[in-house]
């Protein structure tokens, strides 16, 4: 195993001192340890994995570093344009290193969502024409191993991966220096349940990627209601409000709750704007904001600096609201069903989830099926 510490190291001893990304589970650990010991002025989590290379880009064309993009291999999507046509030695030649966290890698058992994703991951590459390299597996030959990639970044002009496997990183713990403020708040999970209670019988619930999901696999179990009431976005980060229009436009009749996460949220944020304009009455969105992109490692957002109702009000939401304790939930989730959509609410909440969190046990094609039976009737 690589101690993150040693990786940072290596990355600033071979002169890579800004670092941008989108925090994924298997760099989780990395992560922690750039968010504590890096600082503010050389990270920044990006909104999507294909700003962060425009922020690399940007930081070169300023200063003609080498930054640091770090993403789970399902950012590779977000990636694909800004790689082809910004970056590429073709267009800008921009050099940059990306650090892959592989999900999904073949032979190793992962979700479904990281299964085809995993697969392709090397080919994509190959195809992109980036070279890459996997990470060694202990510290040995590290310093080496990520000289020669900056070096080979710089000379082809261009971008060059290193592909982290699954326990490459050993553990991190942050020391709690950061404050948590969202410590006073209901959980993820309650927030949820009381969603549940608040909706009409016959509404169709899409979820946001993560721990959310399953949470309301895990409600619907303890309420023994089955799950085609649900579209869970396993994979798809930030594409369950663009889901949620899709089935509320074909289906008018018919109430549809779109439960996001601020990550999420904020990866496609345009999404917010169409649905402000274009959004149908039947269509209900709630945010749940804990600041962090908790499901994989609490790593922050800026979603608690902002005013997310004001922000849904100027892109066109016609009710709008947020809630920061649950006594007050009761009430505003009674006017959120009731008002014309499309209506928007952010409830504020705690970071964390159960430890004995489980996973959906059926497959997304089950769950399609199901949920497709149920919007059809
Ligand atoms: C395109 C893409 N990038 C990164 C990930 C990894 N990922 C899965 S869940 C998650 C965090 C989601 O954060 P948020 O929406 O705030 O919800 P929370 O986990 O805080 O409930 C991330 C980054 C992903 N699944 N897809």
């Amino acid at each position: 195993m690589i101690e993150p510490g040693a990786l940072v190291g290596a990355l600033r001893a071979a002169g890579v001192d800004f670092f941008t990304g989108v925090p994924d589970s298997l760099l989780k650990d990395f992560y922690n340890y750039v968010l504590e010991q890096v600082g503010p002025e050389h990270d920044l989590v990006a909104a999507n994995e294909g700003a962060a290379l425009g922020l690399a880009t940007g930081h070169h064309l300023a200063t003609g570093g080498v930054a640091l993009v770090y993403l789970q291999n399902s950012g590779l999507g977000n990636l694909v344009n800004p790689l082809t046509s910004l970056v590429d030695p073709k267009v800008y030649g921009i050099p940059v290193l990306l650090l892959v966290g592989w999900r999904g890698e073949p032979g190793v058992k992962d979700e479904p969502q990281h299964v085809q994703q995993g697969a392709v991951t090397l080919p994509l590459l190959e195809t992109l024409g980036i070279p890459f390299r996997h990470l060694p597996a202990s510290a040995s030959g590290l310093d080496q191993e990520v000289l020669s990639a900056v070096q080979l970044a710089r000379e082809r002009s261009g971008p060059v991966a290193l592909i982290a496997r699954h326990g490459t990183f050993s553990k991190y713990s942050r020391t709690g220096g950061l404050p948590d403020e969202t410590a006073g708040w209901m959980s993820r999970e309650s927030a949820i349940g009381r969603i549940l209670e608040a909706v009409e019988p016959e509404a169709a619930l899409v979820c946001t990627t993560g721990m959310a999901s399953r949470e309301l696999y895990e409600l619907r179990e303890c309420r023994g209601e089955g799950h085609g009431r649900d579209f869970l976005t396993v994979g798809s980060m930030g594409h369950a409000l663009a889901i949620g229009m899709g089935l509320a436009r074909a289906r008018p009749q018919r109430p549809v709750y779109v439960l996001d996460g601020d990550g999420a949220l904020l990866m496609h944020l345009g999404s917010l704007a169409v649905a402000g304009q274009r959004g149908t009455a039947n269509l209900k969105h709630v945010v749940l904001n804990n600041g962090a992109h908790d499901s994989v490692g609490g790593q922050p957002t800026v979603a608690l600096a902002l005013d997310l109702p004001a922000v849904a009000a100027a892109c066109g939401y016609r009710w709008q609201a947020r809630v920061e304790t649950e006594e007050a939930l009761g009430p505003v989730l009674e006017q959120w069903r009731s008002s014309p959509g499309p209506a928007f609410l952010e409830i504020r909440v705690r970071r964390g989830a159960r430890p004995n969190l489980g996973r959906p046990t059926t497959s997304p094609r089950e769950n399609k099926a199901a949920f497709m039976r149920f919007f059809e009737v």
